[in-house]
């Protein structure tokens, strides 16, 4: 295939996987409206059809909590291939929303979107409901002055070894019995244990019966970690909403304020051991033991170190192709097996965008040349084997799609 019989094969994707205003990230597997699945698919969108980009963010912030919560799944319309489904989260919000978010990369998204193709008036409308969801990251999720997620699916990094040490503390004894559906529809060896799935059911459990109180979930729930990707993205989509509150003649203030504050608190999240911003237990205070793609998102947030670049460095130059999701050098490394070594091109895109912000064009341009690689080998796949570009996962995936239009062709 050409690099012009990909695009049109992206088109295609995005096009197959729109349901009426929003897109879902594949058939099968994941069949409603991701968080931030959406926010690439608008990019990849904005390349070919712009009012389609800017529908697919309206879309996610209709389904907005009036708690400024932007949830991480719409359930717009019934299908029970996914567990867990509406109703084990049972938030009684219409949509049918999950109860827990995910990272904030929208207003990143809508920006660039904006200086792709315009808008001025639909990014206005949807100023205040961006600003609304950062205010909620505050006031629901920050400890330590830290981004944390109050379960991994909030990070988007499911079963990154990040989340290793919260997740030992997850008491599974009421989990009770459950069908999941995930490893029907693709290689159980490339999901998340069974394990891993007792606790991410056990924290949907204490959201439910706490009523999805987000401030309960955060001080008293069995899981609280902070997450360096989610800090990164959060602080840079400050920023990036202070840009945008620029171009509409809004005051910036506030979310600079809130990007400053958060860059000041980023001392808790480094680790002398591994010379780098690691995820840490926000109860315990017990750092993950490796370092992984989510330190690369600091540059996103202007964060430079020169000693936690010299690492990451090191981790990219154990594999072929692309950011590894955990250092390849690490005990947990699976090179298959979803966040715990692969590479995710949606990540390599976002990893790209700080690279060109830091005016490391040589990096970006390898980052890209890499990911690129994978897509004209395997396809529009979900995730790759970051050691020989094995494609992973889910195929005619969204954000693959949107982010070879957006980014990597
Ligand atoms: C799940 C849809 C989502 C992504 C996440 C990814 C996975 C859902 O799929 O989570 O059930 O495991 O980890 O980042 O948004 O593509």
């Amino acid at each position: 295939m050409t690099d012009e019989d990909l695009d049109a094969a992206a088109r295609d994707i995005l096009t197959a996987n729109d349901r009426g205003g929003y897109t879902i990230p594949t058939a099968g597997l994941y069949p409603f409206q991701w968080n931030w699945d959406s926010a690439f698919a608008a990019w990849g969108f904005s390349t070919f059809d712009a009012d389609r980009a800017w529908t697919e963010l309206e879309t996610l912030f209709s389904a907005q909590w009036s708690t400024g919560m932007v949830p991480h799944i719409v359930f717009h319309k019934e299908d029970d291939g996914y567990f867990p489904g509406p109703d084990v989260w049972d938030t009684g919000t219409t949509p049918a929303t999950s109860g827990i978010s995910q990272p904030p990369v929208a207003a990143i998204l809508a920006r660039l979107i904006h200086d792709r193709v315009g808008g001025t008036e639909r990014l206005r409308a949807l100023y205040p409901k961006l600003l609304a969801w950062h205010r909620w990251w505050l006031e629901c999720r920050v400890a330590h002055g830290i981004a944390c997620i109050a379960h991994p699916w909030e990070s988007g990094r499911d079963n990154c070894p990040d989340w290793d040490p919260g997740m030992a503390n997850v008491d599974t004894a009421g989990v009770g019995t459950y069908q999941r559906r995930d490893t029907g529809h693709v290689d159980a060896a490339m999901r998340p244990s069974k394990e891993d799935y007792d606790r991410y059911i056990t924290m949907v459990k204490f959201g439910r019966e706490c009523g999805w109180d987000q401030v309960e979930i955060r001080d008293n729930g069995p899981f609280l970690m902070g997450d360096p990707a989610t800090t990164f993205i959060l602080i840079r989509a400050n920023r990036d909403l202070a840009a945008i509150a620029d171009i509409l003649g809004e005051d910036s203030a506030e979310p600079t304020a809130w990007a400053d504050e958060m860059e000041a608190a980023l001392p808790w999240l480094w680790s002398d051991d591994l010379q780098a911003y690691v995820a840490r237990d926000a109860r315990t205070g017990v750092f993950a033991s490796a370092i992984s793609s989510g330190a690369a998102l600091g540059l996103l947030a202007g964060v430079e170190n020169a000693a936690m670049e010299e690492k990451l460095a090191a981790m990219w130059d154990r594999v072929r192709y692309g950011i590894p999701s955990n250092d390849p050098a690490a005990p947990s490394f699976e090179p298959r097996r979803y966040w715990r070594g692969p590479t995710w091109p949606v990540v390599n895109a976002l990893i790209a965008v700080g690279l060109t912000s830091a005016g490391r064009d040589a990096d970006e341009a390898r980052l890209r040349r890499e990911t690129a690689e994978l897509i004209r080998q395997g396809g529009f796949f979900e995730y790759f084997d970051p050691t020989d570009g094995t494609a992973c996962g889910g195929d005619r995936f969204t954000w693959t799609a949107a982010i070879w239009l957006a980014w990597a062709n």
